[in-house]
């Protein structure tokens, strides 16, 4: 049976699916595919998780926006042709850059748009725009990873090997990634170190993923929260003071040998357990595995790979820095086989940080900071190097700025449910509300479009063309199988209904076009991918980035022959441990940590309207440790308070052994009253700008109730 090939729309496994269009206006049904492959390794192995399964849902949801919206005097959002609400955005940008200037416009994208969509966002805003405040919520994602990667390696590419690479390890090191619950079908690549023990996870809790090690002899390393950093440092102590370190790869590969064991000499073991809570002995079994499996002691390899819960911390960028020096240490990057990845998140998590549209970014990851780089780039746009805005603000620093005296006036976002999912959102409210102009493309009413003064109503996955880059760095196809309901048109149709109206070039809004202009603006970047055409990936063509010429196979692997750094060496970067930014205190003795589960994807804005998901998860909830239970008296069920430093909520208590006594989980994907991020903290990782989601101090009470948990 026929049908249209094309990718899932949520996480960056992107795995492959076939559409088949069904006999109701603007529906498909789907079928996994297991024809992603590269080399005989299916990325998804013919699996889908639930939130692929159900995802054609989405596309006919009873709100999907089907018009624009503009907010009327009275202050209600009320449906309005296309060429009036551009009309309206148009004259309100125009008035707004007039008064203020240029910057009072901003613009925030996602790590959810295409390839095409994101170069064309971030060309908007330097060119139609000439706005230097343009960031994304990459930011709340995988930017401490690329911060890290970056300063080591040279580049930052999630995974520099295929997947399916993991499956012939000898010990796989998890830093903060669930894996099991995030992207389902990757852990069939875990099946093989998983029956040889060398499965070894890092949680504060006993999660999906960390339950895999139960099996087959792994480790699971249930440290405290925020003390990730502490933890590899010893790990990587004992494999330095045991003599089980690579020393020919480091002398030979790295830079800086002797930064390694000056700043590791201190963290011994006992040291280390005190600060993580994980036994010392737990600590230098798990060394010892994953350095049998080194290539350097004949092992069949070793992979370290991080995921948000080491990422998502005002020290992320250090941490993962400890956990690629680790790596170093035991020879593994650009050995095959073996490595340092970071697991990114969104369905376009890496592509989406390639072409522009964080801030101090130009296509094919360039600095906006580099003459050369303005030099080429504003030669492919056909405008004056001197005309391009320099680097912009970080999407926490720019949210605070928004609707300030100095700050922003104007707001366009792209791909982003804000009000869920940034963190502070008490902050986050009051400045959205400050601006003089809120608009929000999306493709259903959001939390944060419901906000907005004009709302514009978007193509989604099934209805639209384009490419995406998976978690391997693979660029592959968006097709699609149905027309968009209504008024609906794409994002590029918005950059261009503006551009003209502001009186810009003009901006393409066929995105094979888009695509072969981003390629020459990629061109001698370090996201290279100038040789890559739709023929190609059409064709079945397995394409990682740097694809330099058409006639290149692409780049599967990366640093097999040397580092992305100019002397060709890893740089290593001496990192030490400190404490989380709100630490515990008298008045909030247990850490708050929150993350993801199988059902919701992100914000929820699009899982949430999905019956079967809704039905299976349709509230928020906090894990609780049976030990505080007791101490307060609630039973599984019963409603409690948590409260920060940033703000209270109330919500029903989950009852489990598989959080650590200090440790309260609780879920993002929920809006209104069920939103965590107003317990969050904004405190940022000083390099990569990310902000605290993962940890900060909270006290934990029984709401309103006698403590005997009576019903109220
Ligand atoms: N079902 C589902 N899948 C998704 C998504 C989704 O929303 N839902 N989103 C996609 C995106 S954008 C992303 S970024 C990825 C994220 O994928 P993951 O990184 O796997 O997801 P999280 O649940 O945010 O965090 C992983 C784990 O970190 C743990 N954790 C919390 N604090 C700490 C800590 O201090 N140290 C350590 N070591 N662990 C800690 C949590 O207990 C959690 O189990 O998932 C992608 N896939
Ligand atoms: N507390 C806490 N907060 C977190 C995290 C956490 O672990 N804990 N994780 C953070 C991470 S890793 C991430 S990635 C963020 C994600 O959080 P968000 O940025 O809010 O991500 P989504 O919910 O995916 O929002 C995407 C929105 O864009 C819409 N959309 C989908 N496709 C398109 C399109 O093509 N064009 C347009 N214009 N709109 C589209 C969707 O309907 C949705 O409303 O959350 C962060 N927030
Ligand atoms: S694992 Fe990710 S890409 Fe695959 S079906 Fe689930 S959400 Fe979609
Ligand atoms: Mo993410």
């Amino acid at each position: 049976m026929s049908g249209i090939p094309t990718h899932c729309p949520y996480c960056a496994l992107q795995c492959a699916t076939t559409l088949h269009p069904v006999d109701r206006p603007g529906a498909v049904e789907v079928q996994p595919r297991a024809t992603q492959s590269y080399q005989g390794g299916p990325t998804n192995m013919g699996g889908l998780c639930r939130k692929g399964w159900t995802a054609p849902e989405v596309l006919t949801v009873p709100d999907r926006l089907t018009t624009p919206l503009v907010r009327d005097a009275a202050g209600d959002l009320v449906p309005a042709s296309w060429d009036e609400a551009l009309d309206v955005v148009a004259d309100r940008i125009r008035a707004l850059q007039t008064e203020h200037g240029n910057d009072a416009v901003a613009v925030f994208g996602g790590g959810g748009l295409t390839n095409e969509k994101a170069y064309a966002l971030g060309k908007f805003a330097r060119v139609a725009l000439k706005t230097a405040n343009v960031d994304y919520n990459g930011r709340f994602c995988m930017s401490s990873a690329a911060a890290a990667t970056n300063r080591a390696f040279g580049i930052d590419r999630g995974l520099p090997f295929p997947l399916a690479d993991v499956a012939g390890a000898g010990a796989v090191l998890l830093v903060g990634s669930n894996l099991a619950e995030t992207m389902p079908p990757a852990v069939s690549h875990l099946e093989g170190v998983r029956g040889s023990g060398g499965l070894l996870v890092v949680d504060p809790r006993r999660s999906a993923t960390a339950s895999l090690t139960e099996d087959g002899a792994g480790i699971h390393l249930q440290a405290t929260p925020g003390t990730d950093l502490a933890l590899v440092l010893a790990l990587t102590h004992v494999v330095l003071q045991e003599g089980l370190a690579d020393t020919a790869y480091l002398a030979d590969r790295t830079d800086d040998p002797d930064a390694l064991f000056r700043s590791t000499a201190s963290w011994w073991p006992e040291r280390a357990e005190r600060v993580t809570g994980v036994p010392a002995a737990t600590i230098r079994r798990a060394a010892r595995a994953l350095a049998a499996a080194a290539p350097v002691h004949g092992g069949a390899g070793a992979f370290i790979l991080t995921g948000r819960g080491a990422e998502q911390h005002s020290k992320g960028t250090d941490t993962v820095t400890a956990c690629i020096n680790l790596a170093l240490a035991l020879g593994l990057p650009g050995r095959l086989g073996s490595g340092y990845g970071c697991i990114t998140g969104q369905g376009n998590g890496q592509g989406g940080r390639e072409h522009g549209q964080k801030a101090d970014q130009l296509p094919g990851y360039r600095s906006i900071a580099d003459p050369a780089a303005r030099n080429h780039v504003a030669g492919v746009w056909g405008v004056d190097p001197a005309s391009l805005p320099g680097p912009g603000k970080s999407a926490v620093e720019l949210i605070n700025e928004l609707g300030t005296e100095a700050g922003p006036k104007a707001l366009l976002v792209h791909g982003s449910n804000l009000l869920v999912s940034a963190p502070r959102l008490a902050s986050v409210r009051e400045r959205l509300a400050s601006l003089d102009l809120l608009v929000v493309a999306d493709v259903v009413p959001s939390e944060t479009a419901l906000l907005a003064d004009v709302v514009f109503p978007v193509t989604q996955w099934a209805e639209e063309e384009g490419t995406m880059t998976s978690l391997e760095g693979r660029v592959i196809r968006r097709r699609a199988a149905i027309t968009p309901p209504g008024e609906v048109r794409s994002d590029l149709a918005i950059f261009a209904g503006l551009a003209e109206r502001l009186g810009s070039l003009p901006f393409p809004t066929d995105p094979a076009e888009v695509f072969e202009e981003l390629r020459l603006a990629s061109k001698g970047g370090k996201a290279d991918y100038s040789g890559i055409t739709w023929e190609r990936i059409d064709a079945g063509e397995a394409l990682f980035w740097p694809v330099p010429a058409e006639g290149h196979p692409g780049t599967p692997r990366l640093f097999a022959d040397g580092f992305a750094t100019p002397d060709g060496r890893a740089h290593v970067v001496p990192v030490d441990h400190r404490p989380v930014a709100d630490d515990l205190n008298a008045g909030a003795r247990l850490y708050l940590v929150t993350g993801r589960l199988l059902q919701h994807y992100q914000s929820g804005a699009q899982t949430r309207r999905v019956a079967e998901l809704d039905a299976a998860e349709p509230e928020v909830f906090a894990q609780i440790h049976p030990r505080i239970a007791a101490q307060l008296g609630v039973s599984d069920g019963r409603p409690i308070r948590l409260r920060t430093a940033r703000g209270s909520m109330i919500l029903p208590a989950r009852v489990t052994a598989d959080v650590r006594p200090d440790t309260v989980f609780v879920p993002f994907h929920y809006g209104g009253a069920g939103a965590v991020n107003e317990l969050t903290n904004d405190a940022l990782d000083p390099v990569s700008r990310m902000p605290e989601f993962k940890a900060c101090a909270v006290d934990v009470t029984v709401a309103g109730l006698p403590a005997t948990g009576v019903p109220a």
